[in-house]
């Protein structure tokens, strides 16, 4: 029984193995976030922030009436964004320490990621407030904003500004982008967004590795493509895992992560593992009301040991259930409402079996390939 999915493992020592691999794998979502947006008066931070949270103008104002703590110091604005997370904007982390508040003594103890703001021809003036913010942060990220102005000069003039930014701030990497038409005075309400997503990006990849970015794309104004890397990252999991020894623990604790954390994204609230493996029964009717063994059982092979095809069907289940969960949660409906959840997967599960049909697991290697190919799967229903 050795090379056997549940390694001989009983209903109880298989639930417990779950559980444990769960808490292993799954963000702890009790961590802080605080990120420092620091640049001149006017450099485009408040657009910036707004245009990395994916916000449209309309959702900007609210988020600055509902998540603005009024400051003593004129331009200083400290967003919270939930009792974890803090997006402090402004002039030079001077300004944030002449506040000396409880709130923003905690941020400064802590800053996770800074991003210096700069418009305009280069000046090296600036490299002394961005060597301050450097050692306080973990990770920093130079914007060269307002790009547009150099719209009606040749392409190559803003290279050379970015280059000689560069040059007079001694940093290797800038990132040019343009965050306009989030002002309400503007005369022309077009938005103007763009260089945001390869810094979105990065940041993101950063505090990735820290187990913190979901704590941030939980406030993102369309979430759906973070929804799709989180089922194409439990994908990629259980392609790849289905093959050792007591795999069924660990494709089932893979499953619950991904719950979990689609969970996180839509509504903020944190799932336990005892909900989050719960409610995987429920997809089944005939599993519904008994056992996470059972409901294992009744896709993995019945010897229990796994094969291509095996593998396969773990796919398939795994995508129809996170897709399931997906949209019913970013359609404001309950995860406990049982029988529109066993529809949905019922007809993702059909679904996802005609698209992996004809695709060889090897097919798709890279998480860029299964995120198409979860995002193709999303949009065709
Ligand atoms: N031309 C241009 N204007 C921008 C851009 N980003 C923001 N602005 C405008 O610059 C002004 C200051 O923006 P704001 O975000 O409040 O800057 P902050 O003071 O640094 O927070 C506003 O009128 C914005 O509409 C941009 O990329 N290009
Ligand atoms: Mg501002």
């Amino acid at each position: 029984m050795r090379d056997s999915a549940f390694d001989g493992l009983d209903e109880k020592s298989f639930f417990d193995r779950v559980q444990a691999k769960f808490v292993e794998k799954a963000p702890d979502l009790s961590q802080s976030l605080n990120i420092a947006i620091i640049g001149k008066v006017s450099s485009g931070k408040s657009s910036l922030i707004n245009a990395l949270l994916k916000l449209s103008r309309r959702k900007a104002l609210e988020i600055a009436k509902v998540g603005a703590v009024s400051g003593v110091t004129k331009d200083l604005t400290i967003l919270k964004l939930d009792e974890k997370v803090y997006l402090i904007d402004s002039p030079g982390l001077d300004d944030v320490r002449a506040e000396n508040s409880e709130v923003t003594k905690n941020f400064l103890r802590h800053i996770d990621v800074g991003i210096f703001v700069v418009t305009g021809s280069s000046d090296a003036s600036q490299k002394k407030s961005l060597d301050d913010l450097r050692q306080h942060c973990d990770s920093f990220f130079v914007v060269l904003n307002k790009i547009d102005e150099w719209d009606d000069l040749d392409p190559t003039v803003v290279d050379d500004v970015v280059n000689q930014w560069k040059n007079d701030l001694k940093v290797d990497k800038i990132y040019p982008t343009c965050t306009k038409g989030y002002d309400p005075k503007s005369r022309n309400p077009k938005m103007d967004i763009r260089g945001v997503f390869p810094l979105r990006n990065a940041i993101e990849e950063f505090l990735e590795k820290k187990g913190k970015d979901l704590l941030l794309a939980r406030h993102m104004a369309e979430k759906q493509s973070y929804g799709v890397k989180i089922i194409a990252v439990a994908l990629i999991a259980v392609a790849g895992q289905a093959f050792i020894p007591g795999s069924a623990a660990f494709i089932t604790a893979t499953q619950a992560v991904a719950i979990g954390s689609l969970y996180y994204l839509y509504t903020g609230k944190v799932l336990s593992s005892k909900a989050a493996l719960a409610i995987l029964p429920t997809f089944l009717a005939e599993t519904a009301g008994s056992s996470l063994f059972l409901f294992v059982k009744s896709f993995l092979p019945p010897t229990g040991v796994f094969d291509v095809a095996a593998a396969g069907v773990a796919v398939v289940i795994t995508l129809a259930l996170l897709a399931t969960v997906n949209s019913i949660l970013s359609s404001d409906a309950k995860l406990e409402q049982e029988e529109l959840l066993r529809s949905k997967f019922r007809s993702y599960h059909e679904q996802a079996k005609d698209v992996l049909r004809d695709l060889a697991l090897t097919d798709i290697r890279d998480l860029p390939e299964w995120k198409v190919l979860v995002s193709k799967f999303l949009g065709g229903l």
